[in-house]
Order: structure tokens, then C-alpha cells, then sequence
């Protein structure tokens, strides 16, 4: 007796089991098949790769924040993490894409991936400065080109939005049928040799990879950390051409310094918290901003920073904060992971917003709760 519930318990688990394997192999099946950059990790691939089978675990929040505000943007996005292109630019990339959405391929798809633009610590692929760049295309598309490029050292990955003249080309190859692309499980891939000299630390790799049964263009962000040694080819050498290290088509470099407001202090609110407002970063039509949140003199659990925007300005994006408007009032209320400040203890989020020629300073009000 007792020993048949047990087995038929057991098999009840089984069939749960089962069910919830089934669900999850349904979840990670991508709605459509095209493709991203497999190495180093592209940031929607990797953000699936590492949380698309536990996509709810607030430990992402704090382990890997900047795929949390991913998923937390657009949860579609990530499932569809190799359908991150646009249709018909025929090769106008750059007019097609304006500064500060590189990676989100001017948010195409009504925006669908406009978290990957945001500005912050994503996870990076340790890389040398000469590697192959691994493309994987699930649709056997191949390529009529695909074009890498990297940021120019000096590039500040964490606090400037990614903008054409940042970027060099360091590796294409031309036409490649699928058939001449190495077959993987569920598609095929080939390797782009680049060449990216003196770099060192965080840069950002952008991968142009027009497909060849239409005119489809993938956008695609990779974060490496330079410097960390040789990684060796995954694969035998490509049937692919060399690279060619021709001059970048884009502006001339523009790495100019950011445009800085000078900073406003609140005054240190009634014991409990202040913020600070800097612009970090300006381009025509929009800005980025970072705030500082600082505890006063006793620990807090949580906080609430709100300003009027004077000049119409529009928040577009946040990271480390969530945010509502009404009307020119902007409210951000810390998330899960940086709520809680020591005394005297600080913490950034950051912005991106549209704005007109005039973009005033707003004064912050800070609030804490003890
Ligand atoms: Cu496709």
C-alpha cells in the first residue's frame, strides 16, 4: 500500500518533471531563428545564456545588473535575442542608427531592445587584442559582409552612450554563403579575425552583420575587457578572407570631452539623504545624466529623488533606479539592490532623456526611508 503511493508519488514528480522540462526547452526555443555574436558574448545573447532559464531570480539584480534592467525592459527581447535587426537600410547604417542606440539597432522593433543602450557594468569576454570574433547564425543566412568594430581607447564604457564616432573597424569578411560557415548544432557560425592594437580594459565590440537572403542588417553589442590575456581560436583557421584594416568609414574621432554641468548640490535633506545631479554626457537631441544618492548621517533603507524638468526634457531610460514621470516631474525610487546606504555612503543611477537646446540643472529632493 504504502509502497504503491510512493511510486505512484514518484511518478507524479516525474510527470512534473517532465512538464517543467518541457516548459523550459519551450521558453529557451527562440520565436524565430537568426542570429548574434556567439564570442565574445554578445549582450543579448549572453543575458539569455546565463539567466534564460531563470529569468526571475532577483540575484540578477545584484550579480548582473545590467542583464536585470534587460529582462526587466522587455522580457521579449531576451527570448528573441537573434532578432535584433533592421530591414531595408540598404548599407546607410549610420543614418539609419542614430548615436546612443547603437546597440539596440535604433531601437528597432518599437524599441523592443533598447535596454541594450543603456549605459553601465555589463559582463565582459576577456579578449586579446588580436581574436576571432565568432558569429552564429541559426537561419543559415550567410553574409554579404560583417563588419567589426571596436571602441577607441579612451572610450568610457561606463558612463558615455555608444555613438559612431567612438568606433573604429577592426575585422570584416565579405561575402560567405551558410555554406561555407561551419555547421553547429541549430545553424552554422564563422569567425571574423580582428585586429584591435592598443587596448586595454573595457571597450565595447560592435558587429555589423548583413545577412544575405534580404536586406537584413543585425546591430549587435559585445562588452570585452582587453588585456586578459590570449584567447586562443575556438576552431580551425576561417575559409574567411583576412581582415582588412582599412579606415573606419565614420567621422573623424570625436572623443570629445563630455559636456559637463556643473553639478548641483541638494541640501543635505533633513538628515537622511541628498542627490546630486551631473549631466555626464550630451549629443543633439538628448543627454545623459547621473545621479548621486548619499546617505546623511545615519544608515537608510531606502530612497525617493524627485525633480521638474524646466525645458521639456523626456527620461527615455534609467538604470539602477526605477522611474516614473508626470508631466516635467520625474520620480526614482532606488531598486532592490541599492536601497540601502550606510551613513554617509553613496550610490549612482543614470539616465538617458531627450532634450531640446536648453537643458537646465533641475534642483533634486531627497528622501529617505530610515
Ligand atoms: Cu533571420
Amino acid at each position: 500500500m504504502s509502497k504503491i503511493l510512493r511510486s505512484s508519488r514518484a511518478l507524479g514528480l516525474l510527470a512534473v518533471a517532465a512538464i517543467a522540462t518541457l516548459l523550459s526547452t519551450a521558453l529557451a526555443v527562440p520565436a524565430s531563428a537568426h542570429g548574434s555574436v556567439a564570442n565574445p558574448v554578445s549582450r543579448n545573447y549572453g543575458c539569455w545564456q546565463r539567466w534564460g532559464g531563470d529569468f526571475q531570480n532577483p540575484r540578477m539584480a545584484t550579480e548582473d545588473p545590467m542583464c536585470w534592467q534587460a529582462w526587466q525592459t522587455d522580457t521579449n527581447a531576451m527570448w528573441n535575442w537573434n532578432g535584433l535587426f533592421r530591414e531595408g537600410v540598404a548599407g546607410n547604417h549610420q543614418a539609419a542608427i542614430p548615436n546612443g542606440q547603437l546597440c539596440s539597432g535604433g531601437r528597432t522593433e518599437n524599441g523592443r531592445y533598447r535596454a541594450m543602450d543603456a549605459v553601465g557594468a555589463w559582463r565582459t569576454t576577456s579578449v586579446a587584442n588580436n581574436f576571432r570574433l565568432k558569429f552564429y547564425d541559426q537561419a543559415s543566412h550567410g553574409a554579404d559582409y560583417i563588419r567589426v568594430y571596436a571602441t577607441r581607447q579612451g572610450y568610457d564604457a561606463l558612463t558615455t552612450p555608444l555613438a559612431w564616432s567612438h568606433l573604429e573597424l577592426v575585422g570584416q569578411i565579405g561575402n560567405t554563403p551558410a555554406s561555407q560557415w561551419r555547421p553547429e548544432t541549430g545553424g552554422v557560425s564563422v569567425e571574423v579575425p580582428v585586429n584591435a592594437p592598443n587596448r586595454t580594459g573595457r571597450h565595447v565590440i560592435f558587429t555589423i552583420w548583413q545577412a544575405s537572403h534580404s536586406d537584413q542588417s543585425y546591430y549587435i553589442c559585445s562588452d570585452v575587457q582587453f588585456g586578459g590575456g590570449s584567447t586562443p581560436p575556438s576552431s580551425p583557421p576561417p575559409s574567411s578572407p583576412p581582415p582588412t584594416t582599412s579606415p573606419t568609414p565614420t567621422p573623424p574621432p570625436t572623443t570629445a570631452p563630455p559636456t559637463t554641468a556643473p553639478p548641483t548640490t541638494a541640501p543635505p535633506a533633513t538628515g537622511a539623504c541628498s542627490a546630486m545631479y551631473r549631466v555626464t554626457n550630451t549629443w543633439s537631441g538628448g543627454f545623459q545624466a547621473e545621479v548621486q544618492v548619499t546617505a546623511g548621517n545615519a544608515p537608510i533603507r531606502g530612497w525617493r529623488v524627485t525633480w521638474t524638468y524646466a525645458n521639456g526634457q523626456q527620461v527615455s531610460q534609467v538604470w539602477n533606479a526605477t522611474v516614473s514621470s508626470s508631466g516635467s516631474t520625474v520620480t526614482a525610487t532606488n531598486v532592490s539592490y541599492n536601497g540601502s546606504l550606510g551613513a554617509g555612503a553613496s550610490t549612482t543611477f543614470g539616465l538617458l532623456a531627450s532634450s531640446g537646446s536648453t537643458n537646465n540643472t533641475p534642483t533634486l529632493t531627497c528622501t529617505a526611508t530610515a
